[in-house]
């Protein structure tokens, strides 16, 4: 019992030493209520073209499939929230984008973290995931006390609000579980549901994916964005913050001191026109380091072509 908590301490300690914003952990089990959510919500289609969702449903509901001998879930949550705002009435683009490519800079963390507990516990079997594996993200960070799911779907922290990306370590040491019996702190708050632009929030919790603008400005590739959408986009180019910026905890957002999210100056700066003339070769250069590279040059043009044709 002695050794599980000094194991239990180490592992808080180095989190916050690395700059994590919070850690908390998780016994490693199968996600039984999330399965069955999660399976709904894939029958309902509601996944549209990101068919990597269907995928692999008995790994993402069970991290002893993903890492065999499990026996923790480490959750750590990374503030993104910036201090800067874009230029009144540019092209809107997500927070969580402004920066260099969270997945990289996450990873080169999350490895770090792991060399560090090892050279501590000894080696152990454990792998650090964040955003594309297979791992019910929000739902561990839920799980191991964090904060709570909010109406609009997304992890909610009590003391600093939504504007984190999540990362998951699942490893095969004995830790302590964190307390997770979190409260639901939304109450009968539906600013979310009711600032949605395309309705894509639904009772009980559930987000449907494939009606969300970030959906269809980010994920839909090589087609166009329905008709049917047309005039609700509230020139978002890239991504959404509406359901995060009208939330009440969002209030206690505080801009994140890390230099690798430091917004690129043109995402803040550019406008309608800038973006109009933007050539390939330069996109290519300004964003070789941001997440908006995942659309390609190809997919923000369209973006921009849909913003405009209504207008
Ligand atoms: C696919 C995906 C999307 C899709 C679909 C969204 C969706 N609702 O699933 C799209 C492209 C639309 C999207 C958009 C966004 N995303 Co996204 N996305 C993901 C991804 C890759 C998988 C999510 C998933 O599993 N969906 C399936 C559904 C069924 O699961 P779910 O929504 O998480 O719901 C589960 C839990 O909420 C739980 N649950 C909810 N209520 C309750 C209640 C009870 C009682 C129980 C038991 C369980 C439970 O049940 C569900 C099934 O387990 C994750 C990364 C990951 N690997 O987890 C990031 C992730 C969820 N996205 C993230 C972000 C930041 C966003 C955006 C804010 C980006 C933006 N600004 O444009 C928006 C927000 C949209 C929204 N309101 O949800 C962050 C969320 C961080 C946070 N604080 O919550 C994640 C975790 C990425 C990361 N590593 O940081 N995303
Ligand atoms: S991100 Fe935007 S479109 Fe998606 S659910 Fe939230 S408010 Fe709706
Ligand atoms: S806006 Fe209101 S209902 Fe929506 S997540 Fe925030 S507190 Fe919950």
């Amino acid at each position: 019992m002695h050794a599980v908590n000094r194991h239990t301490s180490f592992v808080k300690q180095t989190a916050a030493g690395l700059g994590f914003d919070f850690c908390g952990i998780a016994k490693a089990g199968f996600l039984n209520e999330d399965a069955r959510r999660l399976e709904t919500w894939l029958n309902k289609g509601m996944h549209g073209n990101m068919h990597y969702m269907a995928n692999h449903f008995d790994l993402r509901t069970d991290p002893q499939k993903l890492v065999p001998g499990a026996r923790s879930v480490i959750t750590l949550l990374i503030n993104y929230f910036p201090e800067e705002k874009q230029a009144a009435g540019t092209p809107k683009v997500s927070k969580y984008a402004w920066g260099k490519d969270y997945h990289e800079v996450i990873r080169a963390k999350l490895n770090h973290f792991l060399s560090v507990l090892k050279t501590e516990i000894g080696e152990f079997a454990g792998r650090g995931f964040v955003d594309s594996a297979p791992v019910l993200e929000r739902s561990w960070a839920q799980r191991s006390g964090l904060g709570w799911i909010g109406k609009n779907g997304n992890l909610i922290t009590k003391q600093k609000g939504s504007f984190f990306f999540i990362a998951t370590l699942i490893t095969d040491i004995k830790l302590d579980a964190d307390n997770n019996s979190v409260q639901d702190y939304c109450g009968t708050c539906t600013k979310c549901i009711d600032a949605c632009p395309t309705d894509a929030i639904l009772p009980n919790k559930v987000v449907n994916g494939s009606q969300c603008i970030s959906y269809f400005t980010i994920e839909l590739k090589d087609a166009l964005i329905p008709d049917k959408m047309k005039g609700r986009f509230d020139n978002w180019l890239f991504g959404c913050d509406i359901c995060q910026d009208v939330c009440p905890w969002n209030r206690f957002s505080k801009p994140n001191a890390d230099a690798a999210f430091e917004p690129v100056p043109e995402i803040l700066n550019y406008s309608e026109k800038d973006w109009e003339e933007l050539t390939e070769e330069k996109f290519k250069i300004v964003f070789a380091d941001s997440p908006i590279k995942r659309t390609k040059f190809k997919g923000i043009k369209r973006n921009l072509q849909f913003l405009n044709s209504h207008e």
